[in-house]
């Protein structure tokens, strides 16, 4: 098979010529490709059938035990000028990033199959999607896009219409990480990937395309590429909001996306469904407002910590036709991880014997579920709506154990966008590198944005402009602690209470504390019936430490300054107002 995109086919043959694999297949989709594909990964031992009875259609992959994560200092934004990548990306010479990743790919795919994946990011129909070929050596990645997007016939014929895509090549290599590059071309939207199979260094359509690519492409086209999941809110009275939230990677995004509501919110009539749990793509529409799509088909969730306690929805979702990566495994062959419940597996996600007493996860830190949207019952229909759904508010949240107090909102949107840019948050299993050091992660995008944080914060800025109705900005914090180092607010369902008083705020229903930091909640203003919420925690939840503020503050403008002249100036006058009124 060919396309009738004459780039396309040209594009495949020069990459054919190069890694010289001994098939090529052009994937289509459907139901018995997917079937074959599983067989052949069956025969090969890369895929593993998992209980049949309990967990229908569902498979376990075990990676290389040095290929578990993304690898952030493998990572490169190639543009022509060094600062269009910005202190935020490692940069590398276009010219110099394709010769080093040609020798990779030579002849790479010898007595492999070539696939051509054709994917949108995207509902099918929407102007808001965007398409893409990835080119991959790997089975497992054509099953886990095939999840992730919309893949297949459906998508070529989108690309053919249009004539335009984003190339990109990925080849597992020999998945030595000395060998491993993921390289990004944002000017030219390419991407080429080689030497790791896992899900955000190989599923080019997730941080890759949708997120470093898409952030370069929405900065020239108008519009936002975010590392956010996207939620519907329905109050008893049947009205329903959107709100767009980002988190750094393994920071309870989809948990929060799949929430279910407190016993007495239920009963009330409130319900939240799920848009998507990862990435959020928004544009103003003609009224004003921020039109927000999940271009994701899929989840590609964390593991570890999901439970019936945690996340019913998504234990739910992933019961059958899910695809498992270094879970481990329990006697009667289900896939297990810490959190789930209280058995012990038998099997560790290397494949060996679990110890117990070792003391070490049976499951991977980061291993992962891949999974069907279709399949999670809080999926909204509105999440497949050509449009896209109106965002009433945006949330910042990052994981801090001291300062950082439950709620603040900004108090307009330029204060917003510097609670944005000032995000910090304590480091997860999610990339490689040391766990629990806090860093500061704009946005949630430090290992996202495909362009210089200077340029994306002026971006963000420049939204706001006569004629929009943005939404309202918000800071959450759920990992606050205490001095015995416990969490202090229960997070989960339990957060239901914060977006309640979002959405109160939205309406204009209740009033707040102005603060140099941005709008505290009264507390009388939060719902917290059924809490048993200490003075320690209410003092730490509610309030805020000027003192703990003013160094954070002046640790934010030091963080403006290392981007140098091309930082915003309203954003530094914001910094330094917030400053002076803390000093
Ligand atoms: C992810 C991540 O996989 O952020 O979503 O690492
Ligand atoms: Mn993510």
């Amino acid at each position: 098979m060919t396309s009738q995109l004459p780039a396309l086919n040209q594009w495949v043959e020069e990459i054919a010529e190069l890694t010289q694999p001994d098939h090529i297949h052009w994937c289509d989709g459907s139901d018995a490709e997917n079937a074959k594909l599983i067989e052949q990964m069956l025969a090969d031992g890369s895929l593993l059938k998992l209980n049949e009875s309990t967990h229908p259609g569902s498979y376990l992959h075990r990676s290389h035990p040095d290929d578990v994560a993304r690898v952030e200092h493998l990572t490169f934004v190639c543009t022509t000028e060094r600062d269009d990548a910005g202190p935020n990306n490692h940069w590398m010479a276009p010219d110099e990033a394709r010769a080093k990743m040609r020798a990779l790919f030579t002849g790479c795919m010898k007595g492999r199959t070539l696939y051509v994946v054709p994917y949108c990011m995207g509902p099918i129909d929407s102007p808001l999607s965007r398409c893409g070929v990835e080119i991959t050596d790997s089975p497992y990645v054509v099953a886990n896009m095939r999840i992730m997007t919309r893949m297949g016939q459906a998508a070529l014929a989108r690309i053919e219409r249009e004539g335009q895509f984003v190339k990109g090549l990925h080849s597992t290599g020999d998945l030595n990480p000395e060998r491993r590059f993921i390289m990004h071309f944002p000017e030219s939207l390419e991407i080429q990937s080689f030497g790791s199979g896992y899900g955000g260094n190989a599923l080019l359509g997730k941080k890759c395309h949708a997120l470093r690519i898409a952030s370069h492409q929405a900065r020239s086209e108008g519009w936002l590429a975010e590392h956010m999941l996207i939620l519907g809110i329905e109050n008893p009275q049947g009205k329903k909001h959107y709100i767009a939230a980002a988190f750094p990677s393994a920071c309870g995004k989809t948990n929060l996306a799949m929430l279910i509501p407190p016993e007495g919110y239920v009963r009330d009539g409130w319900k939240i469904t799920t848009i998507g749990d990862d990435i959020c793509w928004m544009r103003p529409g003609a009224d004003g407002r921020l039109y927000a799509i999940n271009p994701e088909a899929g989840f590609f969730g964390v593991a570890p910590g999901t439970s019936a306690k945690s996340n019913p929805n998504a234990l739910a979702s992933i019961q059958r036709n899910t695809i498992f990566t270094n879970v481990a495994v329990t006697d009667d062959n289900q896939p297990w991880w810490e959190g789930l419940d209280k058995r012990v597996p038998v099997t560790d996600w290397k494949g060996n014997p679990f110890n117990a007493e070792a003391g070490t996860p049976a499951a991977h830190p980061n291993s992962r579920f891949t999974v069907s949207a279709k399949q999670c019952p809080s999926y909204a229909p509105e999440a497949e709506a050509p449009a896209g759904v109106p965002i009433s508010a945006i949330v910042f949240g990052g994981r801090r154990a001291s300062l950082v107090p439950l709620v603040f909102e900004a108090r307009d949107w330029t204060h917003g966008v510097l609670i944005g840019a000032a995000m910090g948050s304590e480091t997860t299993a999610a990339a490689t590198g040391a766990v629990g050091v806090m860093r500061r992660d704009p946005m949630a995008m430090k290992p996202f944005c495909g362009y210089n944080f200077a340029d994306y914060f002026a971006h963000w800025l420049s939204f706001d402009k006569a004629g929009a109705k943005l939404p309202k900005i918000f800071h959450v914090n759920w990992f606050r602690k205490g001095d015995d180092g416990d969490f202090l607010w229960p997070g989960f369902g339990d957060n239901m209470r914060v977006l309640e008083w979002m959405l109160k705020r939205v309406a204009g229903s209740v009033g707040s504390q102005e603060t140099p930091i941005g709008h505290l909640p009264n507390p009388a203003d939060i719902n917290l019936d059924g809490l048993a919420l200490n003075d320690e925690a209410m003092q730490k939840l509610f309030d805020y430490d000027r003192q703990g503020w003013a160094a954070e503050f002046a640790s934010i403008g030091e963080y403006l300054e290392e981007y140098g002249p091309r930082m915003p100036e309203a954003l530094k006058a914001e910094q330094q107002r917030i400053c002076g009124q803390l000093n």
